[in-house]
């Protein structure tokens, strides 16, 4: 049986999508592994209430039991965020998930993947993973998956922990729409500046549309990034950034953290040195973000 539909969307969703009305994806791996609890449960359903008051439908996706699970209940954000058996599924997890009937968190590459598939358009997410720094090549799964995936990215840039310039690049080479929200530059997650310029500067939902309804007359095969930058008021100072990032690097290089564990020890050690600065930025870019992939896909319903 599940071989055979692994897929699970719940009916809420389901509805949303036969009527064409504004769906936004939410992915669970900012739940279980981006947020510290209890701030992860609470920030979890505050993004659906969001997603919800700006009139759109959320469909947080996750793995449960094995099945690729698209909106949630609240029971099951909960499970999310509160066991400790919730593994990071990405790309290559997901025959694993589906076979082994793991429960786990979705990253971004396993999201759009899982989205696509479910028929939406639109997914709100803090940052994307990108290409790390140091002289492994580590690249994150989204960016592949960014560059076969026709979805609107709703996000604040990469992860700041990430090789920025190199991100960038990456993006370009394989043919991503790169947009700014109300901006030139390339929002760098906890701050609104990286140097990096964007594509093209967009000032509305509607916009926004319009670039995502060419896209689809091409046939492109490729995500459009719409990136935006992080509230003014809770952007982290760059010289506090600038600090805490360092001392992180090389505290993961020194412990010999990589792979997948890289990136939740990153934000959770800047966490901790910046008293919560970046913690606060990490929450507000993300609601934020669901507020703007809201407004973005009720313009494209
Ligand atoms: N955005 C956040 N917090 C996170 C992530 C994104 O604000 O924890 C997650 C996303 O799920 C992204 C993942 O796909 O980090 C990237 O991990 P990696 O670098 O291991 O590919
Ligand atoms: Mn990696």
């Amino acid at each position: 049986m599940s071989e055979s539909n692994p897929f699970r969307i719940s009916r809420e969703v389901t509805e949303a999508l036969a009527e064409g009305r504004a769906v936004v994806a939410l992915e669970s791996t900012v739940i279980a592994h981006g947020l510290p609890r209890p701030l992860n449960l609470e920030t979890a359903l505050r993004l659906e209430a969001i997603v919800r008051e700006a009139g759109a439908v959320p469909a947080t996706i996750a793995i449960l039991e094995g099945m690729l699970s698209v909106g949630l209940t609240e029971a099951e954000v909960r499970h999310i965020a509160e066991s400790d058996r919730i593994k990071k599924i990405s790309r290559r997890d997901l025959a694993l998930a589906l076979a082994e009937k793991w429960d786990g968190a979705t990253t971004v590459a396993s999201t759009m993947w899982i989205a696509h598939r479910a028929g939406i358009r639109v997914f709100a997410t803090g940052g994307i993973g990108g290409c790390h720094r140091g002289s492994l090549p580590d690249v994150s799964a989204d960016l592949p998956e960014l560059a076969s995936t026709p979805m609107l990215v709703v996000c604040s840039g990469a992860k700041v922990v990430l090789d920025l310039p190199a991100t960038r690049e990456w993006l370009e080479t394989y043919g991503v729409t790169l947009l700014g929200y109300g901006v030139e530059e390339m929002p760098a997650f906890y701050s609104r500046t990286s140097g990096l310029m964007v594509d093209a500067r967009v000032d509305s939902p509607e916009e926004v549309a319009r670039v995502a309804a060419a896209q689809r007359a091409l046939k492109m095969e490729g995500a459009i990034l719409v990136t935006v930058p992080v509230p003014v008021d809770a952007e982290v100072p760059a010289a506090l950034l600038e600090e805490v990032l360092g001392a992180a690097i090389d505290e993961a290089e020194r412990a010999g953290i990589k792979g997948r564990e890289l990136t939740p020890f990153l934000l959770s050690r800047m966490s901790e040195q910046s008293g919560g600065a970046t913690l606060r930025a990490n929450i507000a870019l993300l609601e934020n973000n669901a507020r703007v992939a809201a407004s973005v896909a009720r313009a494209l319903s």
